[in-house]
């Protein structure tokens, strides 16, 4: 069996970690993560038989049965994760149609999985629809995202255009827009509904007054998607109480549309 603290999907889940809190994203136990692994590489690192705790999840997801994921943990910092992976991550099987996981790896201090899990899992759910490469579900409190959602309509076509016009990538990055849910209770299995019922649109969803939701096919695309948003949000913070002299508009979005060969969320631009 070869060592899992070598395996290439944990030393990416630390660097990830770690590249979040450097980016103020992840204050304390701030920002939550889930990484749908392979059964074959899994199954290199460790004996599938032998489980070591079943976890109630309370909710069902048996789109996911008999999957991996490599979760960070409830009320742990990201800052720790790469000084004690095995105490702040957990490597879950999704058993019994989604209402348990079956632990095999890490929570070494007796923890258990984000309480964000059913955001998690069932924004996954909605992303493998969409794209049955999805692999990433991430969570954190950027904030410029976050200031913006005091100060910018939430309308979530609104908000994606502001986005758009802040840098001239972020259509590129993300053509798809940014949906806003309006603020919820968080750790709930009712904000896991309404964010995944918003991932059948978007890969980005802001939690208003709280932070962010990303999908993507890896912990990299993931990170960038949140990355330029964030980046986004920034410059409308630095523009936002000045007067507007110029912007992108909606013919140069066509433009770089024509360019990239990406298409904009429909009805989202000006013909
Ligand atoms: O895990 O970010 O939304 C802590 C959080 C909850
Ligand atoms: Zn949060």
């Amino acid at each position: 069996m070869k060592n899992i603290l070598e395996a290439p999907f944990l030393i990416e889940m630390v660097r990830t970690t770690t590249n979040m809190y450097a980016h103020g994203w992840d204050e304390r136990n701030g920002g939550n993560i889930s990484l749908l692994l392979d059964e074959a590489e899994v199954k290199e690192y460790l004996d599938a038989n032998t489980v070591l705790r079943t976890i109630s999840t309370g909710f069902k997801a048996p789109e996911l049965e008999g999957k991996y994921f490599l979760v960070t943990g409830t009320g742990k910092y990201f800052k720790n994760v790469q000084y004690a992976p095995e105490v702040n991550l957990g490597l879950v099987r999704i058993v019994d149609g989604g209402e348990n996981a079956e632990l095999l790896w890490g929570y070494a201090d007796g923890g258990k999985f984000t309480s964000e899990f059913p955001a998690h899992m069932m924004s996954h759910v909605a992303r493998r629809k969409v794209n049955p490469e999805n692999r990433v579900v991430m969570h954190c409190h950027p904030a410029n995202l976050l200031a913006m959602t005091y100060v910018h309509d939430l309308d979530s076509r609104a908000f994606t255009r502001t986005l758009w016009q802040m840098c001239t990538e972020c259509i590129v990055v993300f053509p798809d827009g940014v949906n806003v849910l309006p603020w919820m209770l968080c750790g709930t299995n009712e904000i896991g509904v309404a964010t995944a019922k918003e991932m059948e649109t978007a890969r980005l969803v802001v939690w208003s007054q709280h932070g962010i939701y990303g999908a993507g096919a890896d912990l990299d695309e993931t990170f960038g998607l949140i990355e330029t948003a964030e980046k986004a949000a920034e410059i409308y913070m630095k523009i936002a109480h000045l007067p507007l002299k110029t912007t992108i508009t909606d013919a140069q979005m066509h433009l770089l549309e024509a360019h990239f060969g990406v298409k904009a969320r429909e009805g989202w631009l000006e013909p």
